[in-house]
């Protein structure tokens, strides 16, 4: 494994850091096992209360000097981060294969988002507009900045172990804030490594210890972040019940809440498709990462009169699938996270059959040689019905469900009709019908695509969805402004005080 010693990373580890430095904790063991092969690959020591204060503490202090630098100053050293990353790419591209699970090609993907954010804050960091606007009253100036928020709490998930870091912290740090990063304890090894890169970068230019934090553990750790009055923003990418009790956390205190949560994304095929496309679009959006992405596709909605073509298409390529260790590169499907992924996979399975579904690929937990660790699984397909309460749920693995439609206007209400609203897709050739996906009437996500999948967003949009998806928005467009503080600023040059709205105020 030589990726991890050339990362400078060990086996056993502290997992609290301010930066440089790594502090003591005396949290419970966080073991990480691969699921390649099962194998137990670090154990790395969880955060405590006084180390997550000691931590705290010092991102506080940080934020005090590093608002201060100029933007493009703070652009700079997220340009050299980017640097390192290039250079680190492939080894920190293997070891988030290795642990988390997905394909080195999709490992080496995630490094590349990272590099590819760096990019977008650098220039970012030279914008950060507001806008000017006219008064009412003679001789004044009316204008709005945009102020750094002070601590953003980033919480990441163990599908995307280090590009959902990097879309908030390379955005939040060009705009001046802090961050202190829990990652999955799924993935803790990925973290370290992170952090190990940008320390490096940091130390190289005096970068004060407390820019980047990274706390480790489970949802205690989370809940003091949640609930941490000197956090002002917590950006969080996970599952919707975790979302639902974070932002009930952070509103109770009236603090700032950045959410991507769970997807249930569907693509329509119309009639009009170019079905060779579509079916490669399908393919990877339902089988890449196992299922796992928050914008994998994990319905179909076909036009009646392809339904059969299309299927039988879908079905062949399903054969053709191979599933296997993820860093060879021949295998399209690699394992699950968990045992406990494998385990709400069949629970899917079982009661998709329950509810009347009919699987056409059959699913089932890989055995024998090379998939010792329990958590290789076939991707598979159901015929169902739009309205089985299964469909409304999404289930992190890679169970495909598709149904057929008769119009259009049908197709988007069963696209629209679960509670989830990440990524969408149509695919057709016919202008009319794909106006009338994006138009107001038409899908209701935050992500809606034609003729291309529903995963594999770029870092350029802003990434994140409505309804239970949280309404979040990561990574490109203005959602840095999530990151910051809007003032309006309203400045007398005359010599005169004149009210607004005409006021008039004598002695
Ligand atoms: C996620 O699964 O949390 O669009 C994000 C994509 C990736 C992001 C996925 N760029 O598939």
């Amino acid at each position: 494994m030589d990726f991890i010693r050339l990362l400078h990373i060990e086996p056993t580890n502290m997992g609290t850091s301010t930066g440089n430095e790594w502090l003591t904790s005396y949290g419970s063991e966080i073991q990480s096992f691969t699921p390649v092969n099962g194998s137990l690959i670090a154990t790395v020591t969880a955060t405590d209360k006084e180390a997550y204060e000691a931590v705290v503490h010092k991102a506080a202090s940080a934020f005090k000097i590093w608002r201060n630098w100029p933007a493009p100053k703070r652009g700079e050293i997220v340009r050299q981060l980017g640097e390192s990353l290039r250079a680190n790419k492939e080894n920190l591209g293997k070891l988030v294969s290795f642990e988390m699970g997905k394909s080195l090609q999709e490992g080496m993907g995630e490094v590349q988002e990272m590099i590819d954010i760096c990019d977008f804050a650098v220039g970012l960091s030279r914008q950060l507009y507001g806008l000017t606007m006219h008064s009412e009253r003679p001789n004044h100036r009316m204008y709005e900045q945009w102020h750094p928020l002070g601590i953003v709490g980033i919480i990441s998930s163990f599908n995307f172990p280090v590009a959902v870091w990097s879309w908030n912290t390379a955005i939040a740090w060009v705009c001046g804030n802090v961050c202190i990063w829990k990652p999955s304890e799924k993935t803790p090894l990925c973290s370290i490594a992170v952090q190990k890169i940008v320390a490096d970068v940091f130390a190289k230019n005096h970068v004060p210890e407390g820019v980047s934090c990274l706390v480790q553990g489970d949802k205690t750790v989370g809940e003091w972040l949640s609930h941490d009055t000197r956090i002002p923003l917590i950006s969080a990418t996970g599952s919707t019940r975790m979302g639902k009790a974070l932002n009930t956390a952070v509103a109770a205190r009236l603090g700032k809440c950045i959410l991507e949560l769970g997807g249930n994304n569907a693509i329509i095929i119309s009639q009009h498709a170019d079905l060779d496309m579509a079916l490669l679009g399908c393919l990877f959006g339902a089988v890449g990462t196992a299922g796992q992405r928050c914008t994998t596709t994990r319905r179909l909605i076909i036009h009646e009169s392809v339904y059969e073509t299309f299927k039988n298409k879908l079905v062949k390529a399903y054969q053709q699938l191979k599933i296997g260790n993820p860093l060879q590169p021949e295998n399209h499907v690699g394992p699950l996270i968990d045992k406990t992924a494998v385990q709400l996979y069949l629970h899917a399975i079982e009661q998709c059959q329950q509810q009347g579904g009919k699987f056409i690929v059959p699913g089932g937990v890989m055995e024998g040689t090379g998939f010792e660790s329990g958590c290789y699984v076939k991707p598979c397909i159901a015929e169902v019905q739009p309205n089985m309460p299964i469909v409304h749920h999404e289930t992190f693995a890679p169970i495909l469900y598709i149904m057929p439609y008769k119009t259009l206007d049908e197709a988007i209400e069963i696209q629209n009709q679960v509670p989830q609203g990440l990524s969408s897709a149509i695919m057709t050739l016919n202008l009319r019908e794909a106006e009338a996906f994006l138009s107001h009437a038409g899908s209701d996500c935050g992500i809606a695509n034609v003729n291309i999948g529903t995963s594999g967003a770029e870092i350029g949009g802003a990434f994140g969805g409505e309804k239970e998806t949280g309404g979040g928005r990561e990574s490109g467009s203005d959602a840095w402004k999530a990151y910051m503080r809007r003032q309006t600023n309203t400045i007398n040059w005359g010599t005169q005080l004149p009210l607004a709205q005409g006021i008039t105020f004598e002695l």
